[in-house]
C-alpha cells in the first residue's frame, strides 16, 4: 500500500491554448500559435489547429462536473493572455473576464483547489511582432497582465504560477522549429530565457505586493541529466546540460541569482545577454514560495560530437543520446525512467533547501487509444501502471524527506498538443473530437478511488 500524506493533493493540469478553443465574437485576440497555424499549416503536419479542441469556453460546466467524477482535489488551467488582454497590453476583453470568473467560481464551490498558470507557450500575436521575448518590453507588459489578472480574480485564486516550462519555448523557439518563431540564434534564446525570467520575478513582486497571503511559483521540467558514461567528458557534458535546461531557471526562481558556472561558460563565447544592475536586484528579491515540477522523461547526455569554433546551438556543449534497451512510450518517443521523480526530489530536497513542491506535470501520451474501448469506454490500463510506478518512486522520495504536497496528471481531457494535434492521447476522459462527447476512460475511474483512498 502506498499511502501519501494527509492532505496530498490529487489532480490534473491543462492549459487555455490547448483546451479552450476560438469563437467567432468571443473578443480572443491571436496567440502565437493561433497566427503560426494560419500561415505554416504544414508545420502542424497539416493536421486540426488550436481552434478544434474540447471547447472548454463552452463546456467548462460540464467538464467541471467531470473533474469531481474523476475525484479530482486540484487542478491547474492556465488564463490565455491573448484571450484576457487581446492585444497583449491596453484594453481587457470583457467576455474573458467572465468566462474565467464563472470557471474558477464553480471550480472553488467543489472544493477544488486552484492553481492558475498565467502562461502556457502562449504570447499574444500583437507583442510577438514587436520581437517577443527579444524585446525587454514584453517582460513588463506581462507583469501588466499578471497583475489584471491578480486584480481580477485574486479573490477567487490564491495560488499561482508565472510560467509553464519556461526554457522550453526558448529550445524549441530560439534553437529548433517547434515553436514560433522557429529559428536557430543562441544568443536570442539566451536573451529571450533572461527576459523570461525577468517577467517571472516581476510577476512575483506583483503578487506578493497585491495579495501578500497569496503564494506564486514557476513551473519547471526538471529533467536529470545523466552522463553516457563514468568518462570525465561526458560528466561534464551532463553538468553543462543541467544549467542550461534546469538550472537556469531553477536557480533564479528558488535563490535569487544565476549559477557562477553557467555565468562563466556564457561569457567565454559572448553570450551575457544584456541587464541591469537593477533587473538583477528584482530577479534577487523576488523568488517564488513554492515550486512546479513537471517530469516526463530522462535527460541522457553525451559529451559533443561535433566540433566548430563558435557555438551555434547547445549541441556545441552536449549531446542527448537514447539508451539502448531503455523502456520507451513508442507513441511519443520518450524514455519512462521513474527513477527521475525521485532523484529530483533528492536534487531539491540537497541543493534547493528542501523547498517545498507540486508534481505539475506527469502523463503518458498514446495514439489510438479507441482500440481498447470495452463496452464504449477505454480500458487504459497502461495508463494506470504508468501512474503507479511514478507514484511509487515519490512515495519513497517523500519516506526519505521530500517536500512534494501533490501529484498533477498531463491532463485531464485528451487535448489539443502543440504539432501533434490529437495523435497521442493523454486524457482521463476521453473526448470525440466531433461530437464533443466525453467519456471517462478506466484510468478516470482509478483516478478517483487513488484520490478518495489517498494512495493505492
Ligand atoms: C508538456 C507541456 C504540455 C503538454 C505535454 C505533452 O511539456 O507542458 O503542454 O503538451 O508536454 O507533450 P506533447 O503534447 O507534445 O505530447
Amino acid at each position: 500500500m502506498y499511502k501519501f500524506p494527509e492532505g496530498f493533493l490529487w489532480g490534473t493540469s491543462t492549459s487555455g491554448p490547448q483546451s479552450e478553443g476560438i469563437e467567432a465574437g468571443d473578443g480572443k485576440g491571436m496567440s502565437n500559435w493561433d497566427y503560426w497555424f494560419s500561415i505554416a499549416p504544414e508545420k502542424f503536419h497539416n493536421q486540426v489547429g488550436p481552434d478544434r479542441t474540447s471547447t472548454f469556453y463552452h463546456n467548462y460546466k460540464e467538464d467541471i462536473e467531470l473533474l469531481e467524477q474523476t475525484g479530482h482535489t486540484t487542478f491547474r488551467p492556465s488564463i490565455q493572455w491573448s484571450r484576457l488582454i487581446p492585444e497583449g497590453v491596453g484594453e481587457v476583453n470583457p467576455k474573458a473576464v467572465e468566462f474565467y470568473r464563472d470557471v474558477f467560481k464553480r471550480i472553488n464551490a467543489k472544493g477544488i483547489k486552484l492553481m492558475v498558470n498565467l502562461y502556457h507557450f502562449d504570447i499574444p500575436y500583437a507583442l510577438q511582432a514587436k520581437g517577443g521575448w527579444e524585446n525587454k518590453e514584453t517582460a513588463y507588459a506581462f507583469r501588466d497582465y499578471a497583475e489584471k489578472c491578480f486584480e481580477l480574480f485574486g479573490d477567487l485564486v490564491d495560488t499561482w504560477f508565472t510560467f509553464n516550462e519556461p526554457i522550453v519555448p526558448v529550445e524549441a523557439g530560439y534553437l529548433a522549429d517547434f515553436h514560433y518563431p522557429a529559428k536557430v540564434d543562441l544568443k536570442a534564446a539566451v536573451q529571450v530565457a533572461y527576459h523570461t525570467q525577468l517577467a517571472s520575478s516581476l510577476a512575483v513582486e506583483a503578487c506578493h505586493r497585491l495579495n501578500p497571503e497569496h503564494r506564486i511559483s514557476v513551473i519547471l521540467n526538471l529533467t536529470p541529466a545523466y552522463p553516457r558514461s563514468d568518462h570525465p567528458e561526458d560528466i561534464k557534458a551532463a553538468r553543462i546540460a543541467e544549467l542550461f535546461q534546469a538550472k537556469s531557471f531553477l536557480d533564479p526562481s528558488v535563490k535569487g541569482y544565476y549559477p557562477e558556472e553557467l555565468i562563466d561558460i556564457l561569457k567565454a563565447h559572448d553570450l551575457i545577454p544584456a541587464h541591469t544592475e537593477e533587473e538583477l536586484a528584482i530577479i534577487r528579491e523576488n523568488t517564488v514560495d513554492f515550486l512546479g515540477v513537471n517530469y516526463y522523461q530522462p535527460l541522457r547526455v553525451q559529451a559533443p560530437t561535433k566540433t566548430t569554433e563558435q557555438p551555434m546551438n547547445l549541441d556545441f556543449y552536449f549531446e542527448h543520446y537514447v539508451m539502448p534497451g531503455r523502456k520507451i512510450n513508442p507513441h511519443r518517443g520518450w524514455e519512462i525512467y521513474e527513477t527521475g521523480v525521485y532523484d529530483i526530489a533528492m536534487m531539491i530536497k540537497q541543493d534547493y533547501d528542501n523547498i517545498d513542491w507540486i508534481l505539475t506535470e506527469n502523463g503518458m501520451g498514446v495514439e489510438g487509444e479507441e482500440k481498447f474501448k470495452v463496452d464504449g469506454a477505454i480500458q487504459d490500463d497502461y495508463r494506470i501502471e504508468f501512474i503507479q510506478d511514478h507514484l511509487k518512486e515519490l512515495h519513497r522520495a517523500i519516506e526519505d524527506g521530500a517536500n512534494c504536497h501533490g501529484y498533477m496528471l498531463w491532463t485531464f481531457i485528451d487535448c489539443w498538443s502543440w504539432l501533434n494535434a490529437y495523435k497521442n492521447r493523454y486524457g482521463l476522459v476521453e473526448l470525440d473530437l466531433e461530437s464533443q462527447k466525453r467519456t471517462i476512460k478506466k484510468s478516470g475511474h482509478w483516478f478517483k478511488e487513488l484520490s478518495q483512498n489517498n494512495g493505492f
